[in-house]
């Protein structure tokens, strides 16, 4: 009887030591898979890392300036009268026609003054205004005398008034002599955007600037041209992909100094063993000497300094 009890409790003990070697095996290799599979997942990451090959071959600005925009209405007069032509006869450089204004005598004090101003609507179709880069004012005109200048400014939405704030040229034009054809250009420079409306539209105003008293000379101002355009954002940037994988980059940064880092998001791919051009009409190009630098999704980075001229 304490003979079978001794030997049952022996089975138990048994039993049970089995019981823990298995759950310890079992334990074990749960962990060891788990231990292979990773390092296994690491290395494969590691490796596709490493094959990875890209490299910036070239970035260049690729701004492009629109069409001019032209008037496609008369001019509205404030100050002074039409003498001759049409707003038609101010859309092309090259017609041999313009439009001919005179200066109208106001009070009070008395002088000679001329104040007209016409729409243009740039084609934000083509050029959204997040493409915008810039915005320059074209004019060639005539006066009849070479006593005094003349003015160019746009309608400020923000300050609903007409403006030549952050002009890059507040000095006016001034013909050499009389009935010379003169051509003046400002660029709006980087307040542009206060004189473009929403919809594109850009109201230009022309007018005199150091008007004569009555004594003196009623000017008479033939316009031959007058128009806009903008310069559109535009960057380009080749890579070559000399690796065995499909690179894909999403990080892009231009950078202009130690203080001005620009990142972009970005979502191209590079075959492999091809070179791909990347073009960016949210980027401009503006320094002329940037680094440039790009992150793939797995990691890697190529960086080029790059002399834009
Ligand atoms: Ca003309």
């Amino acid at each position: 009887m304490e003979a079978t009890i001794r030997r049952l409790k022996q089975d138990r003990r048994g039993v049970s030591n089995v019981i823990v070697v298995m759950l310890s095996l079992i334990l074990v290799v749960v962990i060891v898979a788990n231990v292979v599979l990773w390092s296994y997942q690491m290395n494969q990451f590691d490796w596709e890392r490493m094959q990875e090959k890209i490299e910036i071959i070239s970035v260049r600005d690729v701004s492009a300036f629109s069409p001019w925009y032209i008037a496609h209405t008369e001019y509205h007069i404030d100050v002074g009268s039409k003498v001759g032509g049409s707003y038609t006869d101010t859309q092309s450089i090259s017609d041999d026609r313009w439009e001919t204004f005179q200066e109208e005598l106001t009070n009070p004090p008395p002088k000679y003054r001329l104040f007209i101003n016409g729409s243009f609507t740039i084609d934000i179709k083509s050029y959204p205004l997040s493409t915008i880069q810039e915005v320059e004012v074209l004019l060639k005109y005539n006066a009849s005398d070479s006593g005094e200048k003349w003015y160019l400014q746009a309608y400020n939405w923000t300050a609903q008034t007409y403006s030549d704030d952050g002009f890059n040229d507040t000095s006016g034009s001034q013909p050499s002599m009389s009935a010379a054809w003169t051509y003046y250009a400002v660029n709006l420079t980087s307040c542009w955007r206060s004189y473009v409306s929403d919809s594109g539209m850009i109201l230009i105003q022309f007018h005199d600037g150091t008007p004569e008293n009555p004594s003196g000379s009623q000017t008479k101002i033939s316009i031959d041209f007058l128009g806009v355009r903008v310069k559109g954002k535009g960057a380009s940037f080749t890579f070559s992909n000399e690796g065995s994988l499909t690179v894909h980059i999403v990080s892009l940064w231009i950078i202009t100094d130690s203080n001005n880092h620009k990142h972009y998001n970005a979502n191209f791919y590079v075959n492999p063993g091809e070179n791909a051009t990347y073009i960016r009409t949210d980027i401009a190009l503006s320094a002329s000497t940037i680094l440039v630098k790009i992150v793939t999704e797995r990691g890697n980075i190529a960086v080029k300094p790059v002399s834009l001229t």
